[in-house]
């Protein structure tokens, strides 16, 4: 009866902590940090990058976006707090600045890619020279 009563009150306890201690858990979400290069690319250049559904058109709904200047021929993005899965990226270089504010675009001139990508942990990819083509 005494060992009922003593796992009665651990389960009590446990009960009470659990929920104490997945709220201090780090968000199950995870980051993307593009390690961005490209030769000739003047400082102050920017490059944007964003996410949409896995398999989407460069014109669907943005999920997630960020951008990064150029200094030395390289730039990082990164992004935080995105729900794991997989994403379909597109990115391009601003080359010759004019990309707005609200739901920036490339146009002639600039270089873009797109690619996809497994977003179940945090990941550091890099973008180098041979992902950029001419819009
Ligand atoms: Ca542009």
């Amino acid at each position: 009866m005494k060992n009922i009563s003593r796992i009665f009150a651990m389960l009590l306890a446990l009960a009470i902590i659990t929920p104490l201690l997945s709220s201090c858990e780090k968000s199950p979400n995870v980051y993307l940090n593009a390690m961005v290069s490209k030769q000739n690319v003047p400082n102050g250049v920017k490059v944007y990058i964003k996410l949409v559904q896995e398999n989407g058109e460069a014109d669907d709904p943005t999920l997630y976006e960020g951008d990064a200047a150029f200094t030395s021929s390289i730039a990082t993005v990164v992004i935080e707090d995105i729900v794991p899965k997989t994403y379909r990226l597109y990115s391009f270089i601003d080359m010759n600045k004019n990309a707005g504010l609200n739901d920036p675009m490339p146009d002639g001139g600039d270089f873009v890619t797109e690619t996809d990508v497994v977003m179940t942990e945090d990941r550091v990819i890099s973008m180098p020279e041979s992902y950029w083509f001419p819009f």
